[in-house]
């Protein structure tokens, strides 16, 4: 009695992440890597359909400069249906908060489904500051118009066909639909037109797709900039059209993937599912060498 108990770490240090630098392994053996920006969007937190495992995940492995939210991270129309609100996502938020403690600049560019904090646009809440539109400029330069997209639905959506016939997804299900009827006659099973249920889906899609990316890439370049980078369409890309650069984020709902500039200004997009797969084969083969 009267020892104080020291414990293993100073309660400073639960909050000292500015200390770790690129690559350094932390206290519980982490590598987390560094990227100059960092652009992730359409997390649809509040709904059941968000991936909250995959994006802790990511938030635990990488770290940026700075960090922009490019809309849709909150679902309010969801939520305001049926509030749904699991820990993991107080979990999402607590990290991004935490970031923005620790010197990250994040900005914070709401979507359509977040829309209730347009309201508070040009307002800073902690370290993230609230924008309807920002221009990032890349380390070699390119100064890039990000946005969510929204701002383009009714474009979008009045242009209906612009016939972008012989795209590969749509012949891939021709195909499938072939072997499947094939399979289904072996079995005596009437005809079932797969191609037909998903050709109307599939080609309404990549019709919406490239609508939306031409328009943003014409946005861009009306602006005069060098591209643009939006959300939105929950599809990760990347094209040059016209001359503009144009990106998509994607989102962490199916496709889990995020957008990344390097320290020399060269973008990627990271699917984690796939980074994921990587560290833990890589894990696995180090375990293995050790073991023998
Ligand atoms: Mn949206």
């Amino acid at each position: 009695m009267g020892t104080v108990t020291k414990l293993p770490f100073e309660a400073a240090d639960l909050f000292d992440f500015a200390a770790s630098s690129p690559q350094r392994p932390e206290r519980d053996g982490i590598v987390r890597r560094r990227y100059r920006t960092v652009w992730i969007s359409d997390v649809h937190l509040g709904t059941r359909g968000c991936n909250a495992e995959m994006l802790i995940d990511f938030l635990d492995h990488v770290d940026s400069e700075t960090m922009y939210l490019v809309g849709d991270i909150f679902d309010g129309w969801q939520l305001k249906r049926k509030f749904y609100w699991p820990a993991s996502h107080n979990d999402i938020v607590w990290r991004i908060m935490k970031r923005a403690k620790r010197g990250t600049r994040i900005v914070y560019i709401p979507g359509n489904h977040d829309e209730m904090f347009r309201q508070f646009t040009g307002l800073d809440f902690g370290g993230v500051k609230i924008k309807r539109q920002a221009i990032h400029t890349t380390a070699d330069g390119r100064r890039l118009l990000v946005l969510h997209g929204d701002e383009f639905d009714a474009i979008t959506l009045s242009h209906r066909w612009l016939a972008h016939a012989g795209d590969a997804a749509y012949h891939v299900m021709m195909v499938l639909n072939r072997w499947v009827n094939a399979y289904r006659r072996a079995m005596r099973l009437p005809y079932w037109s797969l191609s037909k249920y998903a050709k109307h889906k599939v080609k309404n899609a990549i019709e919406f797709i490239s609508r939306f990316e031409e328009i943003v890439a014409h946005e861009a370049k009306v602006r005069g900039v060098d591209g643009v980078i939006a959300g939105h369409i929950h599809t990760a890309d990347y094209r040059r059209i016209d001359g503009v650069e144009y990106f998509n984020d994607g989102d962490w709902v199916e496709g889990c993937t995020a957008l990344v500039e390097h320290d020399d200004g060269r973008m990627e997009i990271l699917n984690w599912a796939d980074e994921i797969r990587a560290r833990e084969a890589a894990e696995t083969a180090a375990t293995t060498r050790a073991a023998a």
